[in-house]
C-alpha cells in the first residue's frame, strides 16, 4: 500500500446540539477508542489528530424558535468550516469525527471554499436514511441536523453564520443514497432543487454497485472533488443501533462496505464525515467499530491484496 505520503487530518466535533437529544458529543471519543487512528496508520497513512473543536457559543446569533441551539451550532459551523478548509489547503484529507449531522454545514462549506480555490466543482455523496433538506420553516422538529444539505446549497434561511457570498454546493451535484425517511415539505424541496436521490427502493432494484459506479462516473466526468458524508442511520439498525434516529430497512453491512471499496478505488474522495454516532445508545461499541471499519475500507482496506475479481 502506498499511502505514506498522504495525510489524514482527524477533526473531532463533540456537537450534539443540532440533534434532539444528548449523546453525539461522545462520538469523537468513541471513534477514537474504536481505533480510527490505528486503522489509518495500518494502511500507511500519516495521521494528524487535530483534537476536538470547542468553540464558545456565538453571541451574535440570536436564537430562532425553528432552529434550536443556533448559537452553538453556528459557532461550531464557523470553527469546522475554517479547520476543514485549512486541513484541505495543507494537502490533507479532512476526516470529521462527529458529532451530529449539523457539522456538515461546516465541513461541506469548508470544502466548497477549498474547491473554489483550486477551480474544481464540489460534489457531495450523502449516505443517510434522511434527506436533511429541511429549512427552519419546514422542519417538523426544529433540529438543525435535519437541515445541513439545504444550508450548504444555500436553501435554508439562517442568521448570517458564514460570510455572504460563501461558495455554495449546486444541489444537482448532491447525490443521496439510502434515503427512506423524507418529510412532506422536504420532498417538494429536493424535487424542486433537483437533488439526485437513490432511495432504498432504487438500491433494491438496481443494486448498490451499479448506483455507486454511475455516481462516480458523473464525479469523474465533472473533474470534481467528492465529499462523503456518512450518517450512522444510513445503515440498518440491526447493523448499527447506536444512533438516535433509526429507520428500519437500511443498508446492509456489505452494501455499505461495497460503497467504501468503490470509493477508494475511484481515488476521487477528498474528505469524509462520520456523523450521528450516539455511544449512549450503542451496543458495547458495535456501531463505533462498524463506522471505523467502513472508514478503513474507504481509505483502502480490502479483503484481498489484489483486485477482487482478478485471478
Ligand atoms: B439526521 C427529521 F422530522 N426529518 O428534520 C427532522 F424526521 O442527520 C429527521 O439525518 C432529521 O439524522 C434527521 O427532524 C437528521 C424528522
Ligand atoms: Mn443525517
Ligand atoms: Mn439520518
Ligand atoms: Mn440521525
Amino acid at each position: 500500500m502506498s499511502n505514506e505520503n498522504k495525510t489524514v487530518s482527524l477533526i473531532g466535533v463533540p456537537l450534539e446540539e443540532g440533534s434532539g437529544r444528548g449523546g453525539c458529543a461522545m462520538g469523537p471519543a468513541a471513534l477514537r477508542i474504536a481505533g480510527i487512528a490505528q486503522a489509518l496508520l495500518d494502511l500507511g497513512y500519516h495521521v494528524e489528530d487535530r483534537g476536538d473543536l470547542r468553540p464558545a457559543p456565538a453571541r451574535d446569533l440570536a436564537q430562532m424558535e425553528r432552529a434550536r441551539n443556533l448559537d452553538v451550532v453556528g459557532a461550531f459551523t464557523r470553527a469546522i468550516e475554517a479547520e476543514t478548509y485549512k486541513a484541505a489547503s495543507e494537502g490533507a484529507v479532512p476526516l470529521l469525527l462527529g458529532g451530529d449531522h449539523s457539522l456538515s454545514m461546516g465541513s461541506v462549506s469548508g470544502m466548497a471554499r477549498y474547491a473554489q480555490e483550486v477551480g474544481r466543482p464540489l460534489f457531495v455523496l450523502w449516505l443517510d436514511a434522511h434527506s436533511d433538506f429541511n429549512a427552519p420553516e419546514t422542519s417538523p422538529s426544529g433540529n438543525i441536523h435535519g437541515m445541513p444539505v439545504a444550508f450548504f446549497c444555500g436553501k435554508a434561511e439562517f442568521a448570517p453564520i458564514l460570510p455572504a457570498g460563501r461558495p455554495l454546493v449546486d444541489p444537482r451535484n448532491v447525490y443521496q443514497v439510502g434515503i427512506r425517511s423524507v418529510d412532506d415539505e422536504e420532498r417538494k424541496l429536493i424535487t424542486q432543487n433537483c437533488v439526485n436521490v437513490f432511495d432504498m427502493r432504487a438500491i433494491d432494484e438496481d443494486g448498490m454497485g451499479s448506483i455507486i459506479k454511475r455516481i462516480l462516473a458523473d464525479v469523474r466526468a465533472a473533474g470534481a472533488l467528492l465529499h462523503v458524508s456518512l450518517d450512522v442511520d444510513f445503515l440498518d439498525p440491526d447493523v448499527a443501533p447506536g444512533v438516535g434516529t433509526t429507520v428500519p430497512g437500511g443498508a446492509t453491512f456489505r452494501e455499505a462496505h461495497l460503497i467504501m471499496e468503490l470509493l477508494h478505488d475511484s481515488g476521487l474522495v477528498s474528505s469524509l464525515d462520520l456523523v450521528e454516532l450516539n455511544p449512549f445508545l450503542d451496543d458495547r461499541g458495535r456501531s463505533a467499530r462498524v463506522m471505523v471499519d467502513l472508514a478503513a475500507s474507504l481509505f483502502g482496506k480490502r479483503i484481498l491484496d489484489r483486485p477482487t475479481r482478478g485471478h
